[in-house]
């Protein structure tokens, strides 16, 4: 995980008639690790349905992730997987390993409870995203389970959402005490 590491690095000198050895201190900063995890059928993007998904493909986004992340000095473990079970476990392996998730649990956003419960054990601060405006289409849209436990959500930017959400978990993460 992203701490402050003080390390003491050793270094000789060597001169005619002794070798001494010193030490001192020095601060390195880790990137604070991210999970990036997208649900089923986002590995379709730029493909399907372009009027509200887009025309990017996953790799786009994750390239455009990748960029982003890095200028805020953030690690990102870029995932899609169309499987439930699979994503589960992929929330629970954060714990104690990631710094933050950002999460687009596609069509599970609205109907896994699992996937709730994985982020209410893994323990992760944690930004929803989605491409489109969840609350613009049909009504079952409107309900999301990954919402009980996120900090907060981002919607209705297509790849852009994902742009803000990393530097919404930036903030909160650099915010903490
Ligand atoms: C992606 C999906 O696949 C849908 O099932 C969600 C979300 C919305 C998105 O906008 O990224 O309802």
């Amino acid at each position: 995980m992203g701490k402050a590491w003080t390390n003491r690095v050793i270094y000789g000198r060597l001169n005619w008639w002794s070798y001494e050895v010193k030490t001192h201190k020095c601060d390195m900063q880790m990137p604070l690790e991210i999970l990036l995890i997208n649900g089923p059928n986002l590995n379709m993007l730029g493909v399907r349905q372009p009027n509200v998904y887009g025309r990017s493909s996953l790799k786009d986004l994750e390239i455009l992730c990748e960029r982003e992340a890095r200028s805020l000095g953030l690690s990102i473990d870029f995932r899609q997987s169309n499987a439930e079970g699979e994503l589960v476990s992929r929330i629970q392996g954060a714990r104690g390993a990631a710094d933050g998730i950002i999460l687009n649990a596609g069509a599970l956003t609205h109907s896994s409870i699992a996937l709730l419960d994985a982020l209410a054990s893994a323990e992760v601060p944690t930004v929803e995203v989605h491409m489109s405006n969840i609350h613009r289409r049909e009504q079952f849209r409107e309900k999301s389970y990954v919402s009980v436990f996120a900090a907060g959500m981002v919607c209705g930017l297509g790849s852009y959402s994902y742009v803000l959400g990393l530097r919404a978990i930036h903030n909160i993460l650099n915010s903490r005490q």
